[in-house]
C-alpha cells in the first residue's frame, strides 16, 4: 500500500506541475512509451511498435513508422498500462504519402469489441498541410485502448510515425484530490492533520 501511495503521490505531484504556468510540454510524460502496439496487418517491415518508439523521424526509410497492409478498416491499436485519463494525443505523419493519414479516427475506451474501434472517437484527423506533427485534445476522455482506425471499405494502407499520448491515472488523481480537501476540511477545522 506504501508503495500505490507513493506512486500516486508522485503522479500527483507531476498533474500539479502539468498545470502550473511555465510547465513547458517537453516535460510531460508520454505514457504511450510504456505501452504496446499491435496492428490490423503488417507491410513492407512497418512494424506496430515503429510508431511508440519515441523516435518523430518521417521519413520511411528510417525504420520508424508503422504500416498496415492495404486494406478496408485497417487499425492500430495502442494498449495502455492502464486506464489513463488522456488529455492530448500528439499523431506523425510519414513525409511521403501523407494523403494516407486522411479521414484516420482516434478512439479511445477500455472494450476490446471489433478490435477496439467501437470505443468512442475523440477525433478525426487529417494530414495537416503546415506540419508533420498534429495534436488533437481529448479533454479527459478515459481509456486503456487508443486506436486509430480509418473506417472506410477501401482498401488502403494506415501508415505514420509517431504517436505520443500525454494524459494521467484516473484514480490516482482523484485520490490526491480527495487527500487535499481532506486536509483543507482539517485545517479549517482548526486540528492538526495527520502526518503534518
Ligand atoms: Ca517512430
Amino acid at each position: 500500500m506504501g508503495s500505490i501511495r507513493l506512486i500516486c503521490s508522485l503522479i500527483g505531484v507531476l498533474v500539479l506541475l502539468w498545470k502550473s504556468p511555465g510547465f513547458s510540454a517537453a516535460s510531460r510524460i508520454n505514457v504511450a512509451l510504456s505501452g504496446t502496439a499491435i496492428q490490423s496487418s503488417t507491410s513492407s517491415g512497418g512494424l506496430a511498435e515503429h510508431s511508440i518508439d519515441g523516435n518523430n523521424d518521417p521519413q520511411w526509410e528510417h525504420n520508424s513508422c508503422s504500416c498496415t497492409a492495404g486494406q478496408a478498416r485497417a487499425w492500430w491499436r495502442l494498449e495502455l498500462p492502464g486506464v489513463y485519463r488522456v488529455s492530448e494525443i500528439e499523431v506523425t505523419n510519414r513525409n511521403s504519402n501523407r494523403w494516407r493519414l486522411n479521414n484516420v479516427e482516434i478512439l479511445i475506451g477500455d472494450s476490446l469489441s471489433n478490435n477496439g474501434n467501437d470505443n468512442p472517437r475523440c477525433a478525426i484527423i487529417n494530414d495537416d498541410p503546415g506540419c508533420l506533427t498534429q495534436t488533437v485534445k481529448c479533454w479527459g476522455m478515459e481509456g486503456r485502448f487508443i486506436n486509430l482506425y480509418r473506417s472506410s471499405d477501401a482498401p488502403e494502407s494506415l501508415q505514420f510515425c509517431e504517436v505520443k499520448v500525454y494524459g494521467a491515472l484516473p484514480n490516482c488523481a482523484a485520490s490526491v484530490a480527495k487527500t487535499k480537501a481532506h486536509r483543507e476540511r482539517t485545517l479549517a477545522s482548526g486540528h492538526k492533520p495527520q502526518g503534518a
